[in-house]
């Protein structure tokens, strides 16, 4: 069952722009992204980053540990991340 409450918050046009977004990191078009792919993306767009923040990102991402980050995960992420209360994202949680 997918319907998460945060997603509903989003507004449509900011979930076409997460989800096309989503699309620009999924090289392969299999449904999920991988730091891989998420890198290879970055780097393509000239966007600096360390293959360790990267690393971060998608696990923070990877919900189930599967080491890849399917649309649903990424979505919730997103949604979080958007509807949050701190707009600037660079700072994912510290978890324990
Ligand atoms: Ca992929
Ligand atoms: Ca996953």
């Amino acid at each position: 069952m997918s319907s998460g409450s945060v997603l509903s918050k989003l507004k449509p046009a900011q979930v076409i722009e997460i989800t096309k977004a989503f699309m620009e990191f999924d090289d392969n078009d299999n449904g999920f992204i991988t730091a891989q792919e998420m890198k290879e993306c970055l780097g393509r767009s000239n966007v600096s980053h360390k293959d360790a923040e990267i690393n971060e990102v998608i696990a923070s991402m990877d919900a189930n540990k599967d080491g890849t980050v399917s649309y649903e995960e990424y979505m919730k992420f997103m949604a979080r991340m958007t509807t949050g209360q701190s707009s600037k994202s660079s700072q994912p949680p510290k978890k324990k």
